[in-house]
């Protein structure tokens, strides 16, 4: 299943069988083809753990007319085929983009996805980093039979007014045809209905807007996340020809005085940083591994959790909706320098990435932040100018959340002051060894006397190491559990203490598998820095990160 509840009701949409062939034609793959599971990951195959190189995906489907078919993402570069003949291309894991075959005979047809996750000097994103770039079909494929003209995207934004809720949408709807779709459009939001002739002329795109009064509709919270479902549905001559349905939370962000309020209320953040990866799966975690790892977040008093460092599987926040999980969501990059963001590529990839995330994850109630750009080069005038022309984007993709970016540890940023929310990522009593409290102040003052004066300030990243199972009893050897809970005993204590900071991100959730590139500064491969391993058994630090996010204010 694509997302955690219907999506159509009307439109002809099932997800691909999970049993693909996979054949790898680059040096260090398979013998022989293999069956395996979609979604999913090769690395998840013992003979495939270090393959880099292309992974060809065929899986058989039946469907006829107009077929779309969704994939929810493939790392970290797509071709699409349909019987041989390329349908689309696509760069990113971590979104999802459509291939459409027009007009087909009914029957069985071979769908073929050629996944390739070879860094080359094409790739600005996907670099060797300090988290693994995996290959295959990470995220669920589904396949569509749509008409002549289809809805092509739904989003809802929640607006609070003097009569109660409201809830605005804009709807794209796609005529594949020559001839010009004539029909109306419908939306209802939480039971409440609006309509619209439209008249969309042939094979083009025509964004409609809608507004629905909602009224007395719950708001939705953390506590209390109530989701009500928005549906669109296309008609023509008394007939519903499809639909396309998602769920919203009635509630609003707004940043003032030094402060992020959802639904007039300060939020407080206490969270984590979460790499999408699971032990053996890797990026591909399934769902109850999803839903596992908010239990574990909420039993240790978390109220956050922040998508390190691309856009998440729409599944996990669909369930972060659901249990009032809040989401820091940010566009894929991470730790890039000047030279690196000068790639030729680096901003037309950063874009469509930044724009596909806004476009399909803008209705989630959960996201209440968007981000991008972590620790890269906003010390300079050229990363600096990367930095505002992304926050302008999301700030016209979608006026009604904040922008920030989480700001790495060192001085001379410059871009405190185009952001709405500050952040900073700071490693007090592990990468240096400044007492925790002084790290904070020093880099908040720096931050507000460089345009960061009256806004939320949050400290996006903090944290120290530990592998499983290795012990100090002195507490004293870096590794250990027993360091590992001193210091993050000390960070944790200094920031939720602090009156002027907003909130905390522990770095990190769980450990996390990096590139080989990186191993000599991370034993195991991994980033070592979770209160759990990789399969979520909890060190040492778990209870300790417990006690104070449960007690602290
Ligand atoms: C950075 C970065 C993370 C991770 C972390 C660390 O702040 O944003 O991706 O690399 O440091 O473990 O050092």
């Amino acid at each position: 299943m694509e997302r955690m509840f219907d999506t159509h009701v009307i439109r002809k949409s099932r997800a691909c069988a999970p049993v693909w062939t996979l054949t790898t034609p680059d040096e260090g793959g398979l013998d022989r083809p293999e069956k395996v599971i979609v979604p999913g990951v090769w690395e998840a195959h013992p003979a495939l753990r270090k393959y880099r190189g292309r992974g060809v995906y065929e899986q058989e489907i039946t469907a006829g007319g107009n077929v779309r078919v969704w994939l929810g993402g493939v790392s970290f570069r797509a071709r699409v085929y349909l019987d041989g003949a390329l349908l689309a291309e696509h760069y990113g894991a971590y979104t999802g983009f459509e291939a459409l075959a027009k007009g087909i005979p009914f029957g069985t047809h071979t769908l073929r996805v050629e996944a390739d996750n070879r860094f080359d000097a094409d790739s600005a994103l996907h670099i060797p980093n300090d988290y693994y770039a995996y290959g295959g079909i990470n995220r669920p494929v589904i396949v569509e039979e749509v008409g002549g003209a289809y809805l092509a995207e739904l989003r809802v934004t929640p607006r609070k007014t003097a009569d109660g809720w409201a809830a605005d949408g804009q709807i794209k709807v796609r005529n594949l045809e020559d001839r010009p779709f004539r029909g109306e459009l419908r939306l209802n939001v939480a039971g409440q209905e609006e309509s619209l002739e439209i008249d969309v002329p042939g094979n083009s795109v025509i964004e409609y807007t809608l507004s629905v009064r909602c009224g007395d509709a719950e708001d939705w919270s953390p506590e209390h996340p109530a989701l009500y479902q928005a549906a669109a549905t296309l008609w023509q001559a008394g007939e519903a020809v499809d639909d396309l349905i998602d769920r919203i939370g009635f509630r609003e962000i707004r940043v003032e005085g030094g402060k992020i309020l959802l639904n007039g209320r300060r939020l407080r953040l206490r969270g984590f940083n979460r790499h999408e990866e699971y032990g053996a799966f890797g990026l591909a975690a399934p769902v109850e591994a999803m839903m596992q790892d908010l239990h574990l977040m909420r039993d240790l008093g978390a109220n956050c959790v922040r998508t390190c460092h691309y856009p998440n599987d729409p599944r996990f926040l669909d369930l972060c909706d659901e249990t009032g999980m809040l989401v820091w969501e940010e566009s894929h990059t991470r730790g890039l320098s000047e030279a690196q963001m000068r790639h030729p590529r680096f901003m037309e990839q950063l874009t469509q990435c930044t724009r596909e995330m806004v476009a399909q994850h803008g209705n989630h109630p959960s996201i209440f932040i968007w981000a991008s750009l972590n620790e890269c080069a906003d010390d300079t005038v050229y990363g600096a100018a990367c930095y505002r022309e992304i926050f302008a984007l999301l700030r016209e993709l979608d006026p009604s959340r904040p922008v920030t970016a989480a700001l790495l540890e060192r001085p001379g940023g410059t871009v405190y002051g185009d952001m709405d929310v500050v952040s900073v990522n700071i490693y007090p009593g592990w990468y240096h060894n400044t007492p925790a409290g002084e790290g904070l102040e020093q880099k908040r003052l720096e931050a507000v006397r460089n345009g960061g004066e009256g806004k939320p300030f949050i400290v996006s990243e903090i944290g120290a190491g530990a592998i499983y199972g290795f012990h100090d009893p002195f507490g004293e050897a870096k590794w250990s559990e027993e360091r590992q809970c001193a210091i993050l005993r000390e960070q944790i204590t200094a920031v939720l203490s602090h009156p002027d900071v907003t909130g905390i991100l522990l770095w990190q959730f769980a450990d996390v598998r990096v590139a080989e590139e990186w191993a000599m500064n991370r034993p195991r491969t991994y980033n070592n820095k979770g209160v759990v391993d990789e399969y979520r058994r909890p060190k040492m630090a778990y209870q300790v990160v417990k006690e104070l996010f449960k007690t602290l204010p």
